[in-house]
C-alpha cells in the first residue's frame, strides 16, 4: 500500500506571493467544486511578530478552473475581530443540498469556539452558530444523516483528560445548524496508534459504499525534535490518518488505518516554513474514482496529492480494533 498518496509534483498549490494583500502564511483551506469551479477559503496570518504570534489573521478567497492553479481574489472576505474575538482561522467548506457552509475556528478572550457560516456569494457570510468553548475543527457531513446536520468536531477537554492535552475526535447534529446536541465520541486518541497527543477530524467526509471516508489529523510528540521552523522549540508532529464511519451512524468507527496516510516528507512539508512537521488536511473532493486532498503544508503554504477512493477504503480497512 506503499504511496498510494501522490503529490501533485508542482506543489505547493498556494503560497504567501499569490496573495495582493498582506500575507505570511497561507494554509488550512477550505476548497469544493461550486458552479464547474474549484473554490478555496484559506487561512492567511500575516505581519509575523515572534514566538507564535502574528499581527493578524483574516480568510481568503480564491478560485481556479483545475484546482491547481489559483486565482486569489484582491481582499480577504472572512474577518472577526471585536473585543471579544481575536480571530477566525481554518475555514472548511461543505455543500449541503446547494448552499454553502462555512466552519471556522474563534479565538475569544474566553476561549475557542467553533462557528457556521453559510454564504451564496462568499461576500456575505450569515453566521449561525458559534459553539461554547474550548471545541474546533469542525467539518459538516455533505447531506443529513437520520433527518439531521451531522458535524464532527474536536472539544479541547484538558481539565477532564489529566491537564495534558488528550484530545479525541466527537460528533453533533442539529435540526436546523443553530442548536446542536446528540453529541458522542467517535474516536479516542489512544486508538490511533500513531498518535499520542491528540486527534482531530481533517476534511469534510466523503460518501462511499463502504462507509464515510473520513480523514482525520494525528498529533504525535517527540521532545528530541527541538527546533523546528521559526519558533524556538516545535516538538509537534503533524500526519493524517483514515477511517470509515458507518454511513447511518457515523459515531460507528467501522475501521481505521493503523498507519498515517500521510506523514511530512518533503522539504515544504519538513525543511521550510513556520512550524515544519505538519501536514494538516482540511478538503477532499472526489471525482469518479479519485480524490483531490488539500492539506496545509507546514503551517505555511496549500499542498495537494491525489489518491483513488478503492486505496483509500483499502488503506481505511486495515483495524477494525476500535476500543469503546
Ligand atoms: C493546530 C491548529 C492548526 C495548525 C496546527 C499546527 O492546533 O492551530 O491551525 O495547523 O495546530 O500548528
Amino acid at each position: 500500500m506503499d504511496n498510494i498518496v501522490k503529490r501533485y509534483p508542482g506543489n505547493p498549490v498556494l503560497t504567501a506571493d499569490q496573495v495582493p494583500y498582506e500575507s505570511t502564511l497561507v494554509f488550512n483551506a477550505g476548497v469544493i467544486k461550486y458552479h464547474d469551479k474549484y473554490v478555496m477559503v484559506f487561512r492567511n496570518d500575516y505581519d509575523y511578530i515572534s514566538g507564535s504570534d502574528f499581527k493578524g489573521t483574516n480568510i481568503g478567497l480564491a478560485d481556479s478552473e483545475d484546482g491547481i492553479h489559483w486565482h486569489v481574489h484582491d481582499k480577504p472576505v472572512f474577518t472577526l475581530h471585536t473585543r471579544e474575538i481575536s480571530r477566525a482561522y481554518d475555514p472548511r467548506l461543505t455543500v449541503i443540498d446547494g448552499k454553502v457552509y462555512m466552519c471556522f475556528a474563534v479565538d475569544t478572550k474566553h476561549g475557542i469556539r467553533g462557528g457556521i457560516a453559510t454564504t451564496d456569494d462568499f461576500e456575505h457570510f450569515d453566521i449561525l452558530s458559534l459553539s461554547a468553548p474550548d471545541n474546533r475543527n469542525m467539518v459538516l457531513f455533505p447531506e443529513k444523516i437520520n433527518g439531521l446536520f451531522t458535524r464532527l468536531e474536536r472539544p479541547f477537554t484538558i481539565y477532564g483528560r489529566g491537564g495534558v492535552e488528550r484530545f479525541d475526535i466527537w460528533s453533533s447534529q442539529s435540526p436546523d445548524m443553530k442548536f446542536w446536541g446528540n453529541s458522542s465520541l467517535v474516536l479516542g486518541v489512544e486508538d490511533v496508534p500513531f498518535a499520542n497527543n491528540k486527534i482531530g477530524p481533517a476534511a469534510p467526509p466523503i460518501k462511499t459504499d463502504a462507509g464515510w471516508l473520513t480523514i482525520f489529523h494525528a498529533v504525535d510528540i517527540d521532545n528530541s525534535r527541538g527546533k523546528n521552523g521559526w519558533e524556538n522549540s516545535w516538538t509537534k508532529r503533524y500526519t493524517a490518518g483514515v477511517a470509515l464511519l458507518d454511513l447511518k451512524d457515523p459515531t460507528n468507527v467501522l475501521s481505521m488505518s493503523k498507519e498515517p496516510l500521510l506523514i511530512p516528507e518533503t522539504d515544504y512539508e519538513t525543511v521550510t516554513g513556520f512550524r515544519t512537521n505538519v501536514i494538516f488536511p482540511t478538503s477532499l473532493i472526489r471525482e469518479d474514482d479519485q480524490v483531490k486532498i488539500y492539506y496545509g503544508a507546514s503551517d505555511t503554504v496549500v499542498a495537494l496529492a491525489t489518491a483513488s477512493v478503492d486505496d483509500l477504503i483499502k488503506f481505511a480497512q486495515q483495524s477494525t480494533d476500535i476500543q469503546h
